[in-house]
């Protein structure tokens, strides 16, 4: 090596640690976001950046960022990402050594830990690309439709139907918008905090069609402030994913131990790592 070797930061768990706790700082202050925090849709961006994938090419995935640019940005799926997206800036302003990609993977990470839910170990390694990789339209979930159409698109990605109902968990978070899905209104009764309710509450309620002018959904007959989605249905009505739904519904610690293990490989679906890559294990903010 000659004199003038450029020095390269090497990031360590030190490091990333610090940009989860910038993260879980930040939505600690921003509680006048939706039902107080920006967890769930910080959780929404982590899994549509990384739900393009495609195992049989092996594009899409959440390698890239590339819902930075249109045409993916504009896809109907990502309407109202934009948020978490923004949320994120001034953490990539103050951590320029990280990729966007990453950046958003670890979004999702900090938001499930901070929101009471399980570990989810991290392992950076994702770089950025350009518009060029952009993933065509249609790869996410259409949430009016039913079993079928739910294997069609997780399989796709590599996963068997445990996996699959174990990944719809996530939506004991967050809640459905009429500006960006058309769809309306929370799942459970806690929606920022993640536990096994949605199971509990697919299984325990009575669910009737909602009379409204939106798009098709449901609503619980007793208190008709929470919803399903036909694609939420599909969990119930489909057999070999019912079983699932039972036994999540019967025991959390279950649920969060596949739930972690699961959102673990979506996040690196399509990642290049190699053999260094090493895993991390953030601290949560109160620890
Ligand atoms: Fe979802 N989801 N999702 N979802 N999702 C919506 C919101 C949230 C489907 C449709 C919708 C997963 C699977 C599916 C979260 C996480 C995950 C909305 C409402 C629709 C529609 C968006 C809006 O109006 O703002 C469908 C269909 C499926 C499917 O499985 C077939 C998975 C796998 C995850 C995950 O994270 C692993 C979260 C969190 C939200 C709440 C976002 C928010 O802003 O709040």
């Amino acid at each position: 090596g000659g004199a003038f070797e450029p020095k390269v930061f090497k990031p360590e768990f030190k490091d990333y640690q610090a940009v989860y706790n910038e993260i879980a700082k930040l939505l600690q202050e921003h509680d006048e976001y939706d039902d107080g925090s920006y967890g769930p849709v910080l959780v929404r961006l982590a899994w549509h950046a990384s739900g393009t994938y495609d195992k049989e090419s092996g594009t899409g995935g959440s390698n890239g960022a590339t819902m930075r640019f249109a045409p993916e940005s504009q896809h109907g799926a990502n309407a109202g990402l934009i948020n978490a997206r923004n949320f994120l800036e001034p953490v990539k302003a103050k951590f320029p050594w990280i990729s966007y990609s990453d950046l958003w993977i670890l979004g999702g990470v900090c938001s499930i830990q901070e929101m009471m839910g399980p570990k989810i170990p991290y392992r950076p390694g994702r770089a950025d690309r350009d518009m060029s990789s952009c993933t065509p339209d249609g790869r996410l979930p259409d949430a009016s439709q039913g079993p079928r159409h739910v294997r069609d698109i997780f399989y796709r990605m590599g996963f068997n139907d445990q996996e699959i109902v174990a990944l719809a968990g996530a939506h004991a978070l967050g809640r459905c918008h009429t500006q960006n899905s058309g769809f309306e209104g929370p799942w459970t009764f806690s929606p920022t905090v993640l536990t096994n309710d949605y199971y509990k509450l697919l299984l325990g309620s009575k669910w009737q069609w909602r009379k409204w002018d939106g798009p098709k959904q449901y609503e619980d007959k007793e208190t008709k402030t929470l919803m399903m989605l036909p694609a939420d249905m599909a969990f119930i009505e489909d057999k070999e994913f019912k079983k699932t739904v039972e036994k999540y519904a019967a025991d959390n610690d279950l649920f969060f131990k596949d739930f972690s293990a699961v959102i673990v490989k979506l996040f690196e679906l399509g990642v290049p790592y190699t053999d260094k890559s090493e895993t991390f294990v953030f601290k949560n903010l109160d620890e």
